[in-house]
């Protein structure tokens, strides 16, 4: 796509790709707490909320006109499947930074997922440069038990950062435990030093 910005997540240049105690998949499993949501895009919306200036609400029509950015990473689930080179294309995490005013105070994010699910990031960390809002997944739109309309991507932390059929983000001052990391997985959840449950 034209203008598009291309991002190559920083782990997929490592020496040595699989983090301890993973092995390879070659295709992307299927996995969520509970059933697929199918959404229904007319009345989908993209929810900037918290401790923003003034709430910001878009349509699937006005977050699909946001600028592009594809994305290479490689993802690793914490049960142990890691799949190399996948390729997403969406909008940018930092985009949002152009939608709302984030107010200083903000030290986190609360990415919203249907069905209640919620998974928390360091504002560093979701500001990184390759955390994407995907909406895209090896050319073609997302399908439902991806995500669809829009999935997050955090290559650099295990996948259950990665919420799918995402709603919004929340920013807060205080970290507060997402959906996986009130159930047992960690808070952080760097693969490299294995940091699955805590
Ligand atoms: N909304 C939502 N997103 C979620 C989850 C979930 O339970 N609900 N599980 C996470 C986990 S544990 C993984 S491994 C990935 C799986 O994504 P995939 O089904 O596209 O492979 O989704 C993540 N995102
Ligand atoms: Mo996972």
């Amino acid at each position: 796509m034209d203008g598009e910005k291309f991002v190559i997540s920083p782990d997929t240049q490592r020496n040595e790709r699989v983090p301890p105690g993973q092995r390879l998949t070659m295709n992307l499993p299927v996995l969520q707490y509970g059933g697929v949501h199918k959404i229904d895009i007319s009345k989908w919306t993209f929810k900037i909320t918290g401790l923003v200036e003034r709430d910001r609400i878009l349509s699937f029509d006005q977050f699909n006109a946001l600028p592009k950015t594809s994305l290479i990473a490689d993802v690793h689930c914490v049960t142990g499947w890691s799949m190399l080179e996948t390729r997403w294309e969406g909008v940018s995490s930092s985009v949002l930074k152009s939608l709302a005013t984030i107010l200083p105070e903000a030290r986190y994010a609360l990415v919203h997922g249907a069905g209640n699910f919620t998974t928390n990031l360091s504002l560093d960390e979701f500001f990184a440069d390759d955390v994407v809002f995907a909406l895209g997944y090896e050319g073609k739109p997302i399908t439902p038990e991806h995500g669809y309309p829009v999935r997050l991507v955090v290559p650099r932390l295990y996948f259950w950062k990665s919420a799918k059929w995402v709603t919004g983000v929340e920013f807060m001052d205080e970290d507060r435990r997402g959906f996986w990391e009130s159930h047992g997985y960690h808070n952080h959840g760097d693969p490299w030093t294995e940091e699955r449950y805590g």
